[in-house]
């Protein structure tokens, strides 16, 4: 299955066509300052009757970010209950931003720092989307605090193409902290024998 992706100035529709690590970019720049508020609607893991439902989609995670990539924010759940993401941002006149949904439990991970338990020696996608069983459909919307002139989608995309792919191999320190110990390893044995002898 393609994966398609419908946006307007009130939000965007589309699927990842069937694929949990691919990412749904939108570029945009604010023309004012203003409060932008992003929520997913998709996410329905409780249809009443149970498997009633065919446009419900996965557990969504919303990211927003300036233009070099610097996380501005996140949100996975609303809540315990609902998995929908909701993000509100003070946008700057002038500035450029990129919006992404993911599947959980996908990361935005920094080099060198802690990323879901793992540090990675490049910074990307973590790529460990996951879809659960549930469907692929995605959805969310827009919502400026100012008339949408004020706010303006510039690209729209679904990247299967990531950043940088991510291997989950340790960083350079971890890799040394572990030969560290094992040399350390290696030097109470050989204290033991010398003991022994
Ligand atoms: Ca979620
Ligand atoms: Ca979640």
């Amino acid at each position: 299955m393609a994966s398609t992706i419908n946006c307007t100035t009130a939000g965007c529709s589309g699927n990842l066509g069937a694929n949990p690590n691919a990412l749904v970019e939108v570029n945009f720049t604010a023309n004012s300052n203003t409060s932008l508020t992003v929520t997913t609607t998709s996410w329905d893991g409780n249809p009443t009757p149970p498997g009633s439902c065919t446009t419900c989609g996965f557990d969504p995670v919303l990211w927003l970010f300036d233009a070099g990539m610097t996380q501005l924010a996140k949100n996975d759940d609303i809540s315990a209950s609902n998995k929908n993401a909701s993000i509100t941002f003070a946008l700057t006149s002038g500035s450029m931003y990129e919006l992404v949904l993911t599947a959980f439990d996908q990361h935005w991970c920094v080099a060198g720092t802690n990323c879901n338990g793992t540090v990675y020696s490049t910074t990307g996608w973590a790529n460990n989307g996951n879809f659960s069983g549930l469907m692929d459909p995605f959805a969310f919307t827009f919502s400026p605090n100012a008339s949408v002139d004020t706010f303006a989608v510039t690209s729209q995309t679904v990247t299967t193409k990531y950043p940088v792919a991510q291997t989950g191999v340790p960083e350079p320190t971890s890799l040394a902290l572990l030969l560290t110990g094992g040399a350390f390893l290696t030097w109470r044995k050989f204290a033991k024998g010398a003991r022994r002898a």
